[in-house]
């Protein structure tokens, strides 16, 4: 089949994104699509769930992985909420593997994941892997669905930073200035990512990761995940799926327009 017979097909990028309550997933998503409008939630049929039935089910504590979340500013976009994914919670680990093994022997390429992107957040006293992340980057089976980290709320980082430097003696004023960056360095070379692409006890380390800070306020740049996001999909049906789904990065979209561009020439030369 032409790879624009099978865009045609596909047509939705789905994904699936985990990490505990609180991580910052739904921020992010709203980013991504570009709105502050909260998703509608379809059930696996196709039909839409009321937003009171919804609460009264969030109320009982349960939650259906197979629901469909649409932000109707980019209904090119189908994500899946792990919800809960806390530590040690390992029925909820295994809603998720389940919920990935099912997916994958979908035979229609439409109804399988495209992308995972697993959140853990920087804001939590103790910055280490929990339990939950420890099982899924060990043990859980995610086929040739590129996984990407997102440490979300890595701004909590810049103020750890900004302590430090205010005790060295900087100001106020050039402590603020001088705090991102030495986040990143600092995280760069920490055990956090050491761990995740070195330890032996992670046998299935994810593709890439990005940090993301201050999602929450209105100017927020989400560029970095798309970019990476873009970059590991090795389809290049997806690859272009992916690229013209997301609304946010136009630069991302004349870059991959032009390689393409440039790859046709060289064919017809
Ligand atoms: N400081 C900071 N707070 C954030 C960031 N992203 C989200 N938050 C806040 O974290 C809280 C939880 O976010 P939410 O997206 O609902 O988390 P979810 O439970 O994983 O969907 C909200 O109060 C957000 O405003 C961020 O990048 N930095
Ligand atoms: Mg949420």
């Amino acid at each position: 089949m032409h790879p624009s017979e099978i865009k045609k097909k596909i047509n939705r990028f789905r994904i699936l994104i985990i990490g505990r309550a609180n991580a910052g997933k739904t921020t992010i998503l709203k980013r991504v699509c570009n709105t502050n409008e909260n998703p509608q939630i379809f059930n696996s049929a196709g039909k839409q769930i009321d937003a009171a039935i919804l609460n009264a089910s969030r109320e009982r504590g349960e939650h259906d992985i197979e629901n469909e979340m649409v932000f109707q500013n980019n209904s090119g976009f189908i994500f899946h909420d792990s919800r809960g994914f806390e530590a040690g919670g390992e029925s909820e680990y295994d809603k998720v593997n389940t919920f990935i093994a099912r997916r994958l022997k979908k035979t229609d390429i439409k109804d399988r994941i495209h992308a995972i992107w697993y959140c853990i957040p920087m804001d939590e006293e103790s910055r280490s892997f929990t339990e939950a992340e420890l099982r899924f980057f060990s043990r859980c089976d995610t086929g040739s669905i590129p996984v990407i980290v997102i440490f979300t709320k890595f701004d909590a980082l810049y103020d750890d930073e900004f302590v430090r430097l205010t005790e060295e003696g900087k100001s106020r004023t050039d402590a603020n200035a001088l705090a991102p960056k030495r986040a990143e360095e600092t995280f760069a070379n920490g055990t956090q990512l050491k761990f995740l692409y070195h330890s032996k006890d992670i046998r299935r380390p994810p593709k890439c990761h990005v940090c993301l800070p201050d999602m929450d306020k209105d100017d927020a740049d989400c560029g970095p995940l798309i970019k990476q996001t873009a970059r590991t999909l090795d389809s290049e049906v997806l690859q272009q799926l992916f690229v013209s789904t997301q609304q946010t990065n136009l630069e991302l979209c004349m870059e991959y327009a032009v390689e393409r561009y440039l790859l046709i020439i060289s064919f017809a030369c």
